[in-house]
């Protein structure tokens, strides 16, 4: 936000300009003349770069050796772009635009060349990106660990509705952000036996016999913080084959063995595993998880050996975020490096995993929960499966020691699940390695204590601490709303730019008529972009100014997209009935990927796009309803659409949504909330207040009850008249004439299960939709509404969030 950093903007720099064209004639290689759009951004991006590489190498000399670092492991760094965030948190914007201008060359323009980086499927990913930009931000020390996906999440093309999954082959062009470190790297084995040898002392050595090694090698992106405070490294690593074992195939003669092995090995990091809650299960994932968690545990313990006699302070030099059970194998390879490679006796080993480690869960749906099957861990790392079953034993004695147990507790908190077929149970591992273990919103952790994890919490009753999600609003607010953050500024201070809380400040300006004109005015322009971008990506015409409700996340059941498109479908029905009623004028937009496997949630989206057909070409309802599926949902495009957004979706299943944080950025920029009292949600309303936001729907433990009733769909269908008649218009063929049974299995499963009680809210939700209809009306109430939303949500900042971390479950100083 240029203009938004008012006076703590520094002067133009005019070696910007000159370190552009040296950039784009010496690193890119091209002149002036013939230079297009991506070289520009490319050295323009490297231009910069050299600016944040001086902070970064300061940023590192000046944390001591001493100073304890935060390690996040992650499978997912959902990043998007980091061109735009990189000069707005160095605080050049206006520098850099200048520079380019006097070159002929639009920053806007340039900037959108950037591919997303997309190592993330959603949630998860995101949060982990704001974490790094919080961390910096917060002048913590810490790396990011997770893999260099040369293929990030799929691109998604929409044909006829239906969705096709495109690779995305983000580093073609190169990636000016990263730096390969061909000096760092580890080795990382899997397969073979295990030797047992006694010795003299009786203890017994364990030789692990690999069968096949992976090089991982080091890049590094720097995570710079806001105002460049201070800059941290996101190291991401990438599978080698070990050259030795390739030239000796090759000397046998064997060249396309030598290939094949090597194709192989290197397959490790060549995708991202596209689901965003089912487990896969598959080899390869289980190689992704060691093999990035193997390589970062040994960088981090060389790091220490390099400063210390032995690993018996690792605890208070590091801690480690593992976030999920994705890196849960840690506990076992922590575990092995220090016993088996380091000599540290088992016991002390046991310490200081356990003081070291933390573990983040963020779902309790037990179809999402991780487990091995015994016979491939035993197979792929055979090592590691006798340290759990150790760790098990001792688990498992530990319990007996504190009184008796029974047959059915050994079941309950088992490390082994033997229900169906013999499973290794990464939750629980997790847990018992773990110094702490942490849900992601207060409805999340207290469901974690009283269900999934009920038992381990009994034992170890301090574990489980909640810790709310949060959002950096340097992305979400002043970059994504520069509009918007010039208002705020002047309306409260620049203190705003640097202090989440601080926007608590409007709540003095919400009344005031004047402010709030030209609030409405800049989301307007807002909405006038996103008006564009709509027709740009889909060909649909609509009005900036109608109501923009808008449901953008991954497809899922248990998000319900389709409620909303029953819902969508039942007001198109009312409209025609009466269409002289003065009806609100809304535009339901969508956007989000469904896992490629996932056929209902596939079928959810053809579902938004034949209701988009019929509506939108239906001259009986133009001008007061339209629909429209946004392709390719990324984080780019959620940077249009989320200040846009009058109305934001959040109607996942009480109980489902571990916290959710795009409910967190569309409050930001102004959006009113429709939603369930789950995950975040019910803290937002704490925060915004009750009258601020519309909730609607059965309770987490309303909906568990219900589930349990055999017939409460066609309970549910029977008392509502309205939902039987969209359910038979869409399960009929109404929307598909080409093919009229296409939705009947989709209406069939909501009649007959519906496990996700999409009948049961369907109700209470259209009145929650009928009344803000009602408050479209009533202008000055919506927007007070709104403003009230955007002054009341600074608590959701990563900022907050990381600051907990950091004061609870890391124990490092804040900056
Ligand atoms: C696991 C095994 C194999 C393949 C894939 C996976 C896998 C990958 C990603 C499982 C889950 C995920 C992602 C989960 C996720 O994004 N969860 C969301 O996390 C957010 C941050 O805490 C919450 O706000 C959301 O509520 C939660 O759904």
């Amino acid at each position: 936000p240029e203009a938004a950093a008012g006076a703590a903007q520094p002067r133009p720099d005019p070696d910007m300009r000159e370190a552009i064209l040296a950039k784009l004639r010496f690193a890119v290689g091209r002149d002036v003349s013939a230079a297009r759009d991506h070289d520009w951004y490319v050295a323009t991006a490297l231009a910069v770069r050299d600016r944040v590489v001086e902070r970064w190498l300061d940023s590192i000399a000046r944390t001591g050796p001493e100073k304890k670092h935060v390690y996040y492991f992650s499978l997912e760094f959902l990043i998007g772009r980091l061109f735009f965030d990189t000069v707005s948190n160095l605080n050049i914007v206006g520098e850099v635009r200048q520079a380019l201008a006097g070159l002929g060359v639009d920053l806007d323009r340039i900037r959108a060349v950037e591919p997303d980086a997309a190592l993330g499927n959603g949630g998860l990913g995101r949060l982990a990106a704001c974490f790094m930009e919080s961390l910096a931000t917060l002048d913590i020390p810490a790396f990011g660990y997770g893999i260099r996906y040369d293929y990030g999440l799929f691109r998604q093309a929409i044909v006829d509705g239906w969705q096709h999954e495109i690779p995305e082959d983000w580093l073609s062009f190169g990636n000016p952000w990263e730096f390969e470190r061909p000096d760092i790297k580890y080795l990382v084995r899997f397969g073979g036996s295990v030797e047992m040898v006694g010795r003299p002392d009786g203890t017994i050595q364990h030789i692990w016999h690999s069968a096949e090694t992976v090089v991982a090698v080091a890049f590094d992106t720097p995570m710079v913080g806001w105002r460049g405070r201070r800059v941290n490294t996101l190291r991401l690593w990438s599978a080698r084959a070990a050259d030795p074992l390739v030239l000796e195939a090759f000397n046998r003669g064997d060249h396309v063995g030598a290939v094949a092995d090597r194709m192989r090995v290197e397959a490790i990091s060549r995708v991202l595993y596209p689901s965003d809650a089912t487990p896969a299960g598959q080899e390869l994932r289980l190689r992704q998880e060691f093999f990035f968690t193997s390589a970062s545990l040994q960088d981090l313990l060389r790091r220490h050996r390099e400063r210390h006699p032995d690993f018996s302070n690792l605890p208070d030099h590091g801690a480690i975020q593992l976030n999920d059970t994705h890196p849960a194998i840690a506990v076992a390879e922590l575990m092995r490096l220090l016993v088996d490679e380091h000599n540290v006796r088992w016991d002390e080993a046991w310490r200081i995993t356990t003081a070291t480690l933390n573990y983040t869960n963020h779902t309790l749906m037990p179809e999402a929960l991780e487990t091995w099957p015994v016979e491939l861990m035993e197979r792929v790392l055979p090592r590691h499966i006798q340290i759990i079953y150790l760790i098990n034993f001792l688990h498992l004695e530990s319990l007996a020691k504190n009184g008796e147990i029974s047959a059915d507790l050994v079941r309950q908190v088992s490390l082994i699940d033997e229900s169906h077929g013999r499973r290794v149970r990464m939750g629980p591992l997790a847990f018992i390695g773990s110094r702490r273990v942490n849900g992601v919103s207060a409805l999340h952790t207290e469901l974690m204590r009283k269900t999934v994890f009920s038992d381990l919490h009994a034992l170890y009753p301090d574990r489980i601490t909640n810790k709310t999600n949060g959002i950096t609003f340097r992305r979400w607010l002043l970059e994504a709303n520069p509009d918007l953050t010039r208002l705020l500024v002047e309306a409260v201070g620049p203190q705003v730019l640097d202090d989440a809380e601080a926007l608590s400040g409007l709540e003095r300006v919400v009344g005031d008529p004047a402010f709030r004109d030209r609030f409405v005015a800049v989301r307007r322009r807002n909405k006038e972009r996103l008006a564009q971008e709509i027709a740009a990506r889909t060909g649909v015409k609509v009005d900036p100014a109608a109501l923009f409700d808008v449901q953008i996340k991954r497809i899922h059941e248990y998000k319900r997209q389709h409620l909303n498109l029953l819902e969508t479908a039942a007001l198109y029905a009312a409209i025609k009935a009466e269409p002289n009623r003065d009806w609100t004028p809304r535009v339901k937009i969508f956007a989000g990927k469904a896992a490629s496997s996932y056929v209902v949630a596939k079928l959810i989206i053809k579902l938004a796009y034949d209701l988009a057909q019929v509506i939108n070409n239906d001259p009986d309802v133009r001008g007061r309803l339209a629909v429209a599926f946004l392709p390719n949902y990324n984080v780019s495009l959620a940077e249009i659409i989320i200040p846009a957004a009058d109305l934001s979706e959040q109607i996942s299943t009480a109980g489902l949504e571990a916290s959710g944080t795009g409910n967190m950025k569309l409050a930001l920029n102004g959006a009113i909330t429709i939603g369930t009292l789950d995950g975040a949600n019910v803290e937002i309303r704490e925060q915004v207040g009750p009258e601020n936001i519309t909730i609607f729907g059965l309770t987490a433990p309303e909906a568990l009850a219900r589930k349990a009733e055999p017939d409460h769909a066609s309970r549910a269908i029977a008392a509502s008249p309205r939902l039987a008649s969209v359910l038979d218009a869409i399960g009929s063929g109404a929307f598909s004439p080409d093919d009229p049974g296409r939705f009947a299995g989709l209406v069939g499963g909501l009649r007959d299960h519906d496990p996700f009680l999409v009948t049961d809210d369907f109700d209470a939700y259209w009145e929650a939709q009928r009344g803000l209809d009602e408050l479209w009306h009533r202008p000055e109430e919506w927007w007070r509404k709104s403003l009230l939303n955007v002054a009341r949500v600074g608590w959701f900042s990563s900022d907050r969030t990381i600051r907990e971390y950091a004061e609870e479950i890391w124990r490092v100083p804040v900056g």
